[in-house]
């Protein structure tokens, strides 16, 4: 059967770890949109009038709601249809997966953009940085040995949330990243990459044009993803 329900509209940059967490959450409520993708140095005047910020993710609802937190694009969805119970029984693992990403999105990323791009930030190079980097990956690589994921045995928002970054970081430098010893995070990051949910949330889009027919994300629903 046709779905003809009016979508919202996701502003999306492939490689964004926050558009990639967007991506996913929304692929696991089985929620479809229609994908624009952005190129961050020439921003589309459509996506400007709805968000001065212009940051990606961005997605506006049918009825008009501006969502530009990636998080709360997570949450919106979910909320709506969570069959994978990313959020855990009456919300359960919400509280514990807002403590992580919050250290994801605080000190971590502070730390990643700096190993990741020393220049940027007038740095002779970013191996300090990598290492204060360490002490959240430490955290979640003891975590993993202790639940099979980072809250529980099955991914939950948490998971979904953090791997894009954590994914950066491994991609800075592979071989360094290998070698740490860090097994259980490097095989759920491994699982992560290899599983048909990120497969799905990476497929490849033209940057949009205002002219062009609306390009539906995802293609098809499937909803037995794990
Ligand atoms: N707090 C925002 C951060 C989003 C963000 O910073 N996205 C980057 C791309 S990865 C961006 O759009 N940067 C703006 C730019 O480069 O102009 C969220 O969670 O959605």
């Amino acid at each position: 059967m046709i779905n003809s329900a009016p979508c919202p509209v996701l502003y999306s940059f492939r490689r964004c770890p926050y558009a990639m967490r967007a991506r996913l959450a929304l692929l696991a409520s089985g929620q479809r949109c229609e994908l624009r993708e952005v190129v961050l140095r020439d921003k589309p005047a459509a996506l400007l009038a709805v968000s001065s910020k212009a940051t990606v993710p961005v997605l506006v609802t049918p009825e008009g709601q501006v969502i530009e937190q990636s998080l709360e694009i997570m949450l919106w969805t979910l909320r709506q249809n969570d069959p994978l119970a990313w959020l855990g029984e009456g919300e359960s693992l919400l509280a514990p997966s807002l403590g992580l990403i919050q250290r994801c999105d605080g000190d971590f990323k502070h730390h990643l953009d700096r190993y990741k791009y020393p220049h940027r930030y007038d740095l002779p190079d970013g191996l300090a940085h990598r290492t204060l980097a360490c002490e959240f990956l430490n955290d979640l690589n003891t975590r993993i040995q202790a639940n099979g994921q980072l809250l529980r045995q099955t991914p939950c928002l948490a998971d979904m949330a953090i791997a894009p970054f954590v994914r950066q970081f491994a991609h800075t430098d592979p071989g360094w990243f290998a070698a740490q010893p860090l097994s259980a995070l490097q095989a759920w990051l491994i699982e992560f990459e290899a599983s048909a949910l990120f497969l799905r949330a990476m497929p490849k889009f033209a940057p949009w044009e205002p002219e062009q027919a609306p390009v539906i994300f995802p293609d098809n629903n499937l909803l037995s993803i794990r």
